[in-house]
């Protein structure tokens, strides 16, 4: 079965494949081997955006899609960035501009926990779908530490750990993270 990946940041891609390495009858198909159009991200929640991607890019290429939509929630900004996550600084903000929005927001404030949130959708080009949501729990952290991942990773501190993200690298992120929980959730249902 051949499943094109709705994405078109080369950072979620390596993740993606890594996270869905144990599945040998899929074979996954990137936006290298069928381009598809920019999707708008208008919707109000993750669900929203994750649908919308996996249904355009589906009905344009004609392939079975798994796309998802994620962000970081921040308890003190009252769900801030959530949707906005990747635009929060501004339409072409880089992941460091976003940071430092972050952190300044959130100086001299005690209450830090924050969560990632992945929602990803497969959809068939029949119609048929499935959609499955991730989290991981943690806090932010008063500084940026790391080199691994991207977008927020270098101030995100998972539950249980005293690293961020970017510190603990793509073995430990992977095994935990939003995007494996939604992916490996819906990958059960498809199996
Ligand atoms: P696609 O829509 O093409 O998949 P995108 O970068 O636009 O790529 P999103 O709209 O889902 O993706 O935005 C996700 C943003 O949320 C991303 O740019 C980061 O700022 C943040 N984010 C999501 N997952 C993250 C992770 O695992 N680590 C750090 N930041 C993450």
């Amino acid at each position: 079965m051949k499943i094109l990946l709705g994405t078109k940041n080369d950072k979620k891609i390596p993740e993606f494949l890594d996270i869905l390495a144990g599945l040998p009858a899929v074979q996954w198909l990137t936006y290298q081997d069928c381009p598809f159009r920019d999707v708008e991200e208008d919707g109000r929640s993750f669900e929203e955006n994750a649908l919308k991607k996996a249904r355009q890019i589906s009905q344009e290429t004609g392939l079975a899609t798994l796309a998802e939509d994620s962000g970081l929630e921040v308890r003190a900004l009252q769900g801030a960035p959530g949707v906005r996550s990747a635009r929060f600084a501004g339409e072409k903000a880089t992941d460091s501009q976003n940071i430092q929005k972050l952190l300044q927001g959130l100086k001299g404030v005690a209450d830090r926990r924050a969560r990632f949130v992945c929602v990803a959708v497969l959809r068939f080009p029949d119609g048929r779908e499935l959609i499955s949501r991730g989290m991981l729990e943690g806090k932010i952290a008063e500084e940026p530490r790391g080199q691994a991942g991207f977008g927020y990773d270098p101030v995100f501190i998972p539950e249980g750990y005293d690293k961020t993200l970017a510190e603990l690298g793509p073995e430990v992120k992977n095994h935990i993270s939003h995007r494996r929980r939604a992916l490996e959730k819906l990958m059960q249902d498809l199996l």
